[in-house]
């Protein structure tokens, strides 16, 4: 339970335009704590936070206008190789809670601190051990993961030393959530909103839609922010939201960021307008459905309210944003799917995402543009092969372990031809 007398502190791994419209937004609302973060992949972000006192914009774009506000929980943001304040800040009883947004790669990024925040959260977790701090620490997984929790937990605990592990499971909790709130890349025009309503100078506004929402593992030995004062839903049942905001949400998306794309969008809310995309976004729901159990009249109006929250006009949500990292992605959001329908045969919805992908990845190696992905050498090496099984079948060697199954390559070759295009 959290201490109504005393700050407390939180650490948050990650913090991008996600953290700053979701995660930092519930902390905030819980009152009694502050927040020193570590950034992710663009350490200026750390600069820019920092010059600003920690402060930034939030604009909320609502239906009829933007609710702004600025947001003041930041005490300090350091780069993310930053081994020695994060172990600083571990080592300090006072910090009871470490939030992540890494994004999917960030788990898999290895044991080498350098590369991975799970590593340096081990580096930093012995330096609690070594200080001979007794108090219970949480570290929460805010990533679009299945069982983002135990992949946290097996990644800190892969990089960890002997004697850490040991340690870890008596001093350390480790908690999976569901995170959602769809927030675009901001603008020029965005910061100029909230310097207007608010005079504040912002180099780091985030704009994010008025939905929310964060289900969270009850399973906190030690003291956590009162994060359901902002709607947080504290549960012993996380794994089915997960699944369900996963597959639903996050695979309309990397349909739409690939097949949208190929048939000439830039938004969200175009591809979604486009009859054409959006009768195949509802086949991806379709092979989802049947995956979840779930009434269908629960499965419809949460549907509904995705097509709602993708038609918004107000939040410019650009198609390339989501599609980056599709190596990543489409392991928890595809194939998952495939397999528990029973092939790919029995999953079109699914097959015609993975086609988007190597059909825009295609498209971009060919031309030159450039490919945002972990594995982006390999797609680009992939996507030049002449022979179209040759060059699926490479493609989605980034995403299969071990190879795709024939009956998955020649579905998604057939699949690739029918996708609308510009
Ligand atoms: C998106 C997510 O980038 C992506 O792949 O699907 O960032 C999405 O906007 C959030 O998960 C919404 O909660």
């Amino acid at each position: 339970m959290s201490d109504p007398t005393g700050s407390r502190r939180l650490v948050h791994l990650g913090i991008g335009n996600f953290a700053r419209a979701h995660t930092l937004v519930y902390t905030a609302a819980a009152e009694g704590w502050r927040v020193s973060a570590f950034t992710g992949r663009s350490a200026d972000i750390a600069d820019v936070l920092n010059a600003q006192d920690g402060k930034y914009g939030l604009v909320v774009r609502e239906p009829g206008g933007d609710e702004v506000t600025v947001m003041d929980i930041l005490d300090d943001v350091h780069p993310a190789s930053d081994v020695e304040a994060l172990s600083r800040l571990l080592a300090d009883p006072e910090t009871a809670v470490v939030t992540l947004t890494i994004t999917e790669k960030g788990y898999s990024a290895g044991n080498d601190p350098e590369t991975s925040a799970p590593a340096r959260l081990a580096v930093a977790l012995k330096a609690r051990r070594e200080a001979g701090v007794e108090e219970p620490i949480a570290l929460v997984s805010c990533d679009n993961l299945p069982g983002n929790g135990a992949v946290l937990r097996e990644a800190v605990l892969a990089a960890a030393d002997a004697e850490t592990r040991e340690w870890f499971d008596d001093h350390v909790d480790v908690v999976s959530t569901m995170v959602d709130r769809i927030t675009p890349a901001s603008s020029e025009a965005d910061a100029e909103v909230v310097r207007e309503a608010t005079g504040l100078e912002d180099r780091a506004t985030v704009v994010t839609e008025p939905f929310k929402e964060w289900v969270v593992q009850d399973v906190f030995r030690g003291a956590r922010p009162a994060w359901e004062k902002a709607g947080a839903q504290l549960t012993d049942d996380v794994e089915l939201h997960e699944k369900r905001k996963l597959r639903l949400l996050n695979g309309a998306h990397s349909f739409m960021a690939y097949a949208g794309q190929l048939a000439g969008h830039e938004r969200v809310d175009q591809a979604i307008a486009d009859p054409a995309v959006r009768e195949l976004v509802e086949k991806v729901w379709a092979d989802t459905r049947a995956t979840l159990d779930l009434p269908a009249e629960e499965l419809d109006a949460y549907t509904s309210a995705l097509l709602a929250r993708f038609e918004n006009p107000r939040m410019a949500d650009q198609l390339n944003r989501i599609a980056a990292d599709g190596s990543e992605k489409l392991r928890v959001r595809a194939l998952p799917v495939i397999a528990e329908r029973g092939g790919a045969d029995s999953a079109p919805g699914a097959v015609n995402m993975i086609a988007g992908w190597t059909a825009l990845m295609t498209e971009r190696a060919r031309g030159g543009v450039e490919i945002s992905d972990p594995r982006a050498e390999a797609i680009v090496e992939a996507g030049k092969l002449e022979d179209d099984t040759a060059r699926v079948r490479a493609l989605l060697d980034q995403i299969v372990d071990g190879g795709a199954e024939d009956s998955l390559v020649e579905a998604v070759v057939a699949a690739e031809k029918a996708l609308p295009r510009a």
